[in-house]
């Protein structure tokens, strides 16, 4: 790549996280928000067993892989056929990172849906070949890890420690890459008898850091998080880092 053409370089967004978190949701209003703004986005699916996009996809991996063929043809249930899938598809990473270099001169962001078997990313090869390769083109490759924040406190009081255990796994593997936590669904309330006592949002996160920061200190200590709605659009200003200010302004953690 010219050096004309390494000055733009979109940034990358690999969006991964548990099944339902919302990542294909994030993934939509994410790029709803930024076309808003005036980018341009270019948006990939790696998910080969989605069925409804909420989103009009530039690269979808369905294109090269027929996902009811594999279960069928290799006798595999749903969740193997997903990581062959992967396996298969970048068995072609070659093909695909030529696309990437395309796109990475001619957007302002590259936006990477997966599906929520994040074994791909914390053990399979398919993975660690993404990463690398992703990070080789563009420096600002970032690893988002979606979370259903809903979920977090109250009475599925193992949900938080198990996200938080796979993350530390995942952190682990890509350290070459940027991370950042997202707590999704920040719009739906949370029926705990703390959050019952609370007026505003601010207090709740402080009590969410805690509890995290108590558990997992160090790694969460280390990574950005930031709190959305991907059903009303609020707290996407931190995709733009012209935003920097305001986060740090409302207390949020960023890297520059
Ligand atoms: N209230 C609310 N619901 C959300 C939000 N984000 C996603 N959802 C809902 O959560 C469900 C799962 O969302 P998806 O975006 O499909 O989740 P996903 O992580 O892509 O799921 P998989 O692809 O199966 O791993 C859907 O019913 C969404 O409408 C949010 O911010 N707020
Ligand atoms: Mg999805």
């Amino acid at each position: 790549m010219d050096s004309s053409k390494d000055a733009h370089k979109a940034k990358i967004f690999l969006v991964c996280g548990l099944a339902g978190s919302g990542k294909t949701t994030f993934i939509a209003k994410s790029r709803d928000y930024l076309q808003g703004l005036g980018k341009r986005v270019y948006v990939v699916n790696l998910d080969p067993a989605v069925v409804n996009l909420y989103y009009p996809v530039n690269l979808d991996i369905r294109d090269n892989i027929d996902f009811s063929s594999l279960c069928k043809d290799k006798n595999i249930g749903p969740n193997g056929a997903i990581l062959t899938s992967l396996n298969l598809f970048f068995s072609k990473i070659d093909q695909f990172m030529q696309i990437m270099e395309r796109k990475v001169a001619t957007h302002d962001y590259i936006l990477i849906d997966s599906p929520g078997q994040i074994e791909f990313l914390l053990w399979s090869a398919s993975g660690d070949v993404l990463c690398d390769n992703l990070v080789k083109l563009q420096k600002f490759t970032k690893l988002l890890y979606v979370i259903d924040k809903s979920k977090c406190i109250g009475t599925q009081s193992s949900f938080l420690p198990s996200n938080i255990l796979l993350y530390s796994g995942l952190y682990d593997r890509t350290r070459h890459l940027e991370h950042a936590i997202v707590f999704n669904k920040d719009d739906i309330p949370i029926a705990t008898k703390q959050n019952a006592v609370r007026n505003e949002q601010n207090g709740y996160r402080k009590e969410l850091d805690t509890e995290i920061l108590d558990s997992f200190g160090d790694i969460f200590s280390k990574t950005e998080r930031h709190f959305v709605s991907s059903v009303s659009g609020d707290g996407f200003y931190f995709l733009e880092k012209s935003n920097i200010k305001k986060l740090k302004q409302m207390g949020n953690r960023v890297t520059e």
